[in-house]
């Protein structure tokens, strides 16, 4: 297979593009800058990924560029994209940039220029809009800055109505990206089952073992990571977002793999945790818990009317019941659920979008502070998970166990589906 050059089907945009004009509120300017190149160190630069947002509604993937939309008052929408200025000498070293002929026709958008033909266009428009949102912070900042020096952007100007309206595109996904994101999915459950089969058929290995096997399954189907891989053993797996992967692996070791692709610019997330030999009793008995709590979440999922939070709580729930059975907290459930105490060994949410990003852009609660309800196109993980680190005050045998299950669910027209399911647990 050969690498894949992330694309955008022109009538996907030119549908993108039309929903935000219709969603946004008048007089409203939305500026997103394309990603930097930044350095890795000297004169080396990092690969480059291109900024999810701005990739949305252009497809266009070099840096140094800008989108803004404007919706004036009359509600008329207009796209602007600006491009890098053309440096000759620059591209003897670094290849070509798009002219804006080429920009156009990959973004299908009429109004393209280069940066020095128009750097007057956003300041003026700045100081029509009545409200304002910057893809700010991150390294977007930079670009900006780059471009357009004269704008101050951290003027508090974000605001909620956009963003909103940004959040109802992104979060609910057409049939063209849960396509992208089901091959990512499938592409990752392959790297995740030739990790198990080194795991299970190789002595001495390290955790860093594991990340390479995954790794190169994935570059050799034109994929990369979509966020760097965790792969944890023992009481390593309590840290939640540990990536040194530089520890041994001992046989008594559970191993906690936490590792996604990104095909096309969509991601996969998928945590499953394994071992080499037979668990003990307390290993398994965490394993067996975090199962228990997963199947809860997802039964939730068909359930008509369920919202995100409604996954999280039955997770929740459910690992509490386990931790009382298991003796490792005091009081009663609903002591442990008013106090929060479950938050020692399951501090984190049952799920998150997935998207373009592993925690793919979109908001948790409606205008209403209501919780989301799972919708056709919504995406998103399930991934309940107990970390009992070395230092807990339970039973020597529980100490330094990091559970996690973590799935990939979509809902569809005709309920929800677990995208990973077929990777075994
Ligand atoms: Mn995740």
């Amino acid at each position: 297979m050969l690498a894949v050059t992330p694309f955008i089907p022109l009538s996907e945009l030119a549908f993108r593009r039309q929903k935000i004009a219709d969603l946004l509120p008048k007089s409203s300017l939305v500026i997103l800058p394309a990603n930097p190149i930044l350095t890795r160190n000297s004169d080396i630069e990092l690969p480059f990924r291109q900024e999810s947002m701005f990739w949305y509604f252009t497809g266009i993937n070099q840096p140094n560029a800008c989108l803004s939309i404007y919706k004036d008052m009359r509600g008329v929408t207009e796209f602007s994209l600006h491009i890098e200025d053309i440096n000759e000498e620059l591209e003897i070293w670094n290849g070509k940039r798009m002219r804006v002929e080429e920009a156009s026709s990959v973004s299908g958008l009429s109004s393209v220029f280069y940066i020095s033909e128009q750097c007057d266009q956003i300041p003026h428009l700045l100081n029509k809009a009545r409200s304002l949102w910057v893809t700010a912070g991150h390294n977007a900042n930079h670009v900006l800055h780059h471009f357009f020096p004269q704008i101050a952007v951290n003027k508090k100007l974000n605001s909620v109505s956009i963003k909103r309206a940004l959040s109802q595109l992104r979060m609910y996904k057409s049939d063209w990206e849960i396509e992208q994101l089901i091959h990512s999915a499938n592409l990752n459950i392959s790297a995740h089952q030739a990790t198990k089969k080194l795991l299970d058929s190789a002595a001495n290995l390290s955790e860093f073992h594991l990340q390479a096997e995954l790794e190169y399954y994935w570059k050799r189907v034109g994929c990369t990571f979509s966020y760097p891989a965790i792969v944890a053993a023992g009481n390593n797996a309590t840290t939640l977002h540990y990536v040194q992967n530089t520890s041994p692996i001992s046989p008594a070791d559970l191993v906690l793999i936490d590792a996604g692709c990104e095909y096309n610019y969509y991601a996969s997330d998928i945590t499953r945790t394994w071992s080499q030999s037979q668990a003990s009793s307390a290993q398994k008995a965490i394993v067996d818990a975090v199962q228990k709590a997963h199947t809860a979440a997802l039964f939730i999922t068909n359930q008509q009317g369920s919202s995100i939070l409604d996954v999280h709580k039955a997770a929740t729930l459910s690992l509490i019941d386990s931790l009382i059975e298991l003796k490792l907290l005091p009081g009663t459930k609903a002591e442990i659920l008013e106090s929060g105490s479950y938050a020692e060994f399951w501090p984190h949410s049952t799920s998150h979008w997935l998207g373009l990003d592993t925690h793919d852009f979109g908001q948790y609660k409606n205008e209403s502070s209501q919780s989301i309800q799972l919708e056709q196109g919504l995406i998103f993980t399930i991934e309940p998970g107990l970390y009992i680190p070395q230092t807990a005050d339970v039973p020597k045998e529980f100490q330094g166990i990091g559970v996690r299950l973590e799935d990939n669910i979509a809902i569809t027209k005709t309920g929800a589906v677990n995208l990973t399911s077929h990777l075994e647990c």
